[in-house]
């Protein structure tokens, strides 16, 4: 900001300078989509949205979202892989691998694995396995050059629905220090599953002091409930959500 004037005495360049600095910042946001999780696994595989309680289609959000992709000038665009090793403790079929199992497991059941730490997982059926057929974006997904991609639930102990942080906030991903790097503002977040991933990192976004926005026409969910609880607590921690024809006025 002090470039021009560099006397170490704040004069009325320096004065103007930071007043457009911070001018700039406000009425320009620097905006970063994040796409969650548009795996196969979640359009048409063993976690399809369109089997699960809320019967939404998975595949009905790529145009809407590759549609964005192609009209709106975000700075950053970032993707996101649930990305499970194969022993993870999520999935149904991995829970005889815990100590302490709990009794007769069922799928879509919370359950306690003892700790240290406690861990209170839902169990889902194994999904997005590293490397896996699942664990692929969508194919029709567009996919822009300078996306980045980040990588979410990798440890086999810990699941982690949001972008940021795991359940536990023991461990992170890149994506704070991606938007960051780029003076991100505002996040605008679309993907699946809404009531799961897509929530979860819409609050963290908060809790980091992002403008949040979530991109309603682009985003579905699991359990129709779960999903007005979920819209409920972002709307009440200050999240907005707008249709994807709004965007472009924002940006
Ligand atoms: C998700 C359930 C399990 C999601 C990930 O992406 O919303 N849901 N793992
Ligand atoms: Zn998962």
């Amino acid at each position: 900001v002090l470039d021009k004037d560099r006397d170490g005495v704040i004069g009325e360049n320096d004065f103007k300078n930071i007043v457009c600095f911070w001018l700039k910042q406000i009425l320009k946001p620097v905006t970063a989509v994040v796409i969650v999780d548009m795996q196969n696994d979640f359009i048409d595989g063993s976690l399809a949205l369109h089997k699960c309680p809320a019967c939404h289609n998975g595949s009905d959000v790529v145009p809407v979202i590759n549609a964005m992709l192609d009209s709106i000038p975000f700075t950053v665009t970032v993707y996101t892989k649930d990305w499970h090793p194969d022993d993870h403790i999520s999935f149904i079929d991995n829970v005889h691998l815990r100590p302490h199992l709990p009794e007769n497991p069922q799928l879509y059941d919370t359950v306690v694995f003892d700790g240290p730490p406690q861990i209170e997982q839902k169990l889902w059926p194994c999904h997005c396995v590293q490397e896996s057929w699942g664990s692929q974006l969508h194919p029709d997904l567009k996919v822009v050059a300078n996306g980045h991609m980040v990588y979410k639930g990798t440890l086999p102990n810990i699941d982690s629905y949001s972008a940021f942080w795991d359940n536990k906030k023991m461990s992170r991903t890149d994506l704070i220090d991606i938007l960051s790097e780029h003076r991100v503002t505002d996040v605008y977040l679309c993907g699946l599953a809404y009531d799961f991933c897509v929530g979860f990192t819409g609050l963290h976004s908060l809790e980091h002091g992002f403008r949040t926005i979530i991109v309603e026409d682009a985003t579905c969910g699991i359990d129709t409930t779960e999903i007005r609880k979920m819209r409920d607590t972002l709307i009440s921690k200050g999240a907005i959500e707008v249709e994807s024809s709004k965007v472009k006025d924002m940006v």
